[in-house]
């Protein structure tokens, strides 16, 4: 088979004084941060749409990256893709992949031949896994937002009939996870929203997106999918609003339609940000609430007011990410993705791994930063003696539900003015300790 990328070898951990630019830094796949490898804490996964598909074509000008992979034949190509995919999985220390149907393979006209086009794809996976155990999907997804049928949405499109290719489009896509033994299958709300209210009938639109999702995880569980299912919270882009606005919206939403013992939260970066939130709050609210699945990591950019899917660099944001993380217990069947691609301008085969290697120390500096914050147990502690009240006296009385509101007046008229048991918040000081364990040079 040909090898796509023959002036790359494995790309080695060389550690921090390295300079090489195709050495890993942080990311040593068998260090031990808490317990578990690295390898075992981050499950990095490829994404197959930008990684392999992605050729740089923005709304201002064509591709800049060749991503044909020396084939011009669709059904061709999409092989070629998977040994490419392959390639860079193996060189990157890479686990896990992740896929929209039709990054695997395209459209061709009717369901039926891109179903029969698409098993091929898969079988020919399978195969390859079947070579090489190592290689893992993470989750599969259906890309039920790119053709023109889907412009006013699938699941929440006014046509019955869009919503009826939609499932079948679906239950395709997690026929095909389950047969690669895939630990999660992704819900992205792609058309799932609207552009006017003029036009839209909101109420039916979301009862029908929840009757969507019921019925494929009930025929996902039928086909035997023991993973998780994930929706992925988005506030816009491509439509104004998107229904899945962000994890406490998804959680309102799931919890309506009793479909909250289903499903879990994939958290995207760049999504938290366009929701204006930080990365930390979306992931805060997941774990809270026990929906805290798995993570697409990337980043977006300060100053533009879109998703642009940067590969991450941003230790900080990656720390307390991977506090998070640490602090769910870690990934079970979720790991993280990376749903991010190389600059336009960054276009050349090199690229693609110096890009995932930025991406993948950033994550290493961040689980090691994160395993320090736990460690050192000055920040935990703060938040603990922060709401000691709450430990003893009334705030213990509250908690266990025996003041009433006629208590709490007695109490707060003999008590007074409260001033004892309100303390500094202490920001700056956190934020320093942040900086001395991050940079404890
Ligand atoms: C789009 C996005 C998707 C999902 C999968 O913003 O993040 O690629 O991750 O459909
Ligand atoms: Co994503």
């Amino acid at each position: 088979m040909a090898e796509f990328f023959p002036n790359i070898s494995k790309i080695p951990f060389e550690g921090v004084k390295s300079t090489n630019p195709l050495a890993f830094k942080y990311y040593d796949p068998d260090e031990v941060v808490m317990g578990k490898t690295m390898r075992e804490q981050l499950k990095f996964a490829l994404s197959w749409w930008h990684t392999m598909g992605g050729d740089g074509t923005d709304m201002f000008g064509c591709g800049t990256a060749d991503k044909t992979w020396g084939e011009s034949d669709p059904t061709a190509r999409a092989k070629a893709k998977v040994d490419a995919a392959f390639e860079i999985m193996d060189k990157l220390s890479i686990d896990y992949f992740c896929w929209h149907d039709r990054d695997l393979s395209p459209e061709y006209g009717s369901l039926k031949d891109n179903n029969e086009k698409l098993q091929e794809v898969v079988d020919y996976i399978a195969e390859k896994m079947k070579a090489d155990p190592s290689k893992k999907l993470l989750w599969g997804t259906a890309k039920c937002f790119d053709h023109p049928r889907f412009m006013h949405g699938a699941g929440t499109s006014p046509s019955a009939d869009v919503f009826a290719y939609s499932a079948a489009q679906i239950k395709k896509a997690i026929e095909c996870t389950v047969q690669l033994g895939g630990t999660g299958y992704v819900f992205w709300g792609g058309r799932e929203g609207y552009e006017t209210l003029l036009n839209t009938n909101m109420a039916l639109e979301q009862d029908n997106m929840a009757r969507l999702l019921r019925m494929v995880i009930d025929y996902g569980r039928s086909i035997g999918f023991k993973g998780d299912f994930y929706i992925e919270p988005k506030p816009k882009e491509p439509t104004k609003h998107q229904y899945d606005f962000d994890t406490a919206t998804v959680i309102g939403f799931l919890r309506k339609y009793g479909l909250d013992k289903d499903i879990k939260m994939n958290i995207e970066a760049n999504h938290a940000t366009l929701a204006q939130h930080t990365f930390q709050h979306e992931l805060r609210v997941a774990r809270d609430n026990g929906f805290f699945g798995s993570i697409d990591a990337n980043q977006g950019d300060v100053l533009l007011g879109w998703d642009t899917d940067q590969f991450p660099t941003n230790a900080y944001d990656a720390a307390l990410c991977m506090y998070e993380v640490l602090k769910a217990g870690g990934f079970t069947n979720g790991g993280l993705n990376f749903d991010a691609k190389a600059r336009r301008g960054s276009f050349t085969p090199e690229d693609i791994f110096l890009s995932y290697i930025a991406g993948m120390d950033t994550f290493a500096l961040g689980l090691k930063i994160a395993a320090k914050m736990i460690e050192d147990g000055r920040i935990d502690k703060f938040v603990e003696d922060r709401y000691a009240s709450w430990s003893t006296g009334i705030g213990k009385d509250i908690i266990d539900g025996k003041a009433t509101l006629a208590d709490l007046e007695k109490y707060a008229l003999e008590k007074g003015e409260v001033a004892d048991s309100l303390g500094s918040g202490r920001q700056e000081y956190l934020e320093s300790v942040l900086n001395q364990i991050m940079f404890n040079i």
